[in-house]
């Protein structure tokens, strides 16, 4: 198990040397040795055919194996054991560097990033974050967004994680419930967090066009989020059919294959330059009353 990435410089200095090391500190390594990078998925509002913002997304580009995601990690580092991935506080530093990058060539671009739930109850989360938007005045923290991902570990304190997140939401941070539906706890979650959004996990969305019960889920989701105040957004949205089919459930905002796949930060401008929506979308709300 991989344990903190924040733990002390002694930890980091007395790992097995970095090189070739297989074993369970490979992600450690590979962050050290800056092979870990972020790609960034966009995220759009389908009706209107506008940008909303991207998803900061963990890649390895490993030396052999070539770019790595996640689900691939385990096999790269064959430790015999689950990856933990508590990258958290890097991926928050890297994408608030891009935003205010992005920021300086002119486009404004919130970014989210995937943060498991015990890491913002983990040592002095919000002082840390307040450090980083000093560090970076440019950037405004509305234009971070935390996906939290819940936690395994059952004994998480609740009301210490509510009180880090509502520390964030009042400095203007938006907060996300990732893989909505997924995990055991996101009944009770939706009822306890404080959130804007709630990220309807793509399980649910793959199949929503053939699978009657998984259009179920998606529409009890909607439901759920809309009547605790979150506005609802479809991950894993691969084809233009099954964006058509959120929208008439009522759910406007999409990522997903059928928009683009994750891409380097290089490529991002360009993209965001050229995207237009997508002109079955676009229509089918304009032909439909009281569409987003
Ligand atoms: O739920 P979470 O945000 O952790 O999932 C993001 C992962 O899903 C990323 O690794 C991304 O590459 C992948 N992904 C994004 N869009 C799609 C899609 O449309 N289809 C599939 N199969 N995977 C996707
Ligand atoms: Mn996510």
């Amino acid at each position: 198990m991989i344990n903190s990435l924040f733990g002390s410089a002694m930890q980091i200095l007395s790992l097995p040397f970095f090189g070739n090391s297989q074993g369970t500190n490979s992600l450690q390594a590979a962050q050290m040795r800056n092979e870990l990078v972020l790609f960034y998925q966009p995220k759009v509002n389908m009706a209107s055919g506008l940008l909303v913002g991207v998803e900061a997304l963990l890649r390895w580009q490993h030396p052999s194996l070539g770019l790595l995601t996640p689900a691939m990690f385990d096999k790269a580092i064959n430790s015999g054991k689950p990856v933990v991935i508590d990258l958290g506080r890097w991926a928050i530093e890297e994408a608030i560097k891009q935003i205010s990058r992005w920021g300086k060539q002119g486009l404004s671009m919130p970014i989210s990033v995937n943060v498991m739930a015990s890491e913002l109850t983990k040592e002095d989360f919000c002082t840390w974050l307040d450090g980083m938007f000093k560090d970076y005045p440019d950037v405004s923290p509305a234009f971070l967004e935390l996906e939290i991902v819940e936690s395994s570990q059952l004994s998480n304190p609740l009301l210490h994680l509510i009180e880090v997140i509502n520390n964030c939401r009042a400095i203007g941070i938006k907060v996300a419930l990732d893989d909505f539906g997924t995990g055991y706890s996101s009944l009770s979650y939706v009822r306890n967090l404080p959130a804007d959004h709630v990220k309807i996990d793509q399980t649910f969305v793959r199949d929503i066009a053939v699978n009657d019960k998984d259009r179920q889920m998606v529409r009890v989701v909607i439901s759920l989020a809309t009547s605790f105040g979150c506005t609802v957004i479809a991950e894993g949205v691969e084809k233009v059919e099954d964006g058509l089919i959120l929208m008439k459930l009522g759910c406007v905002l999409a990522q997903g294959y059928a928009i683009s796949h994750p891409m380097k930060a290089s490529d991002v401008p360009a993209w965001a330059n050229s995207y237009k929506g997508h002109q079955e979308w676009i229509e089918h709300c304009a032909s439909t009353p009281f569409c987003e």
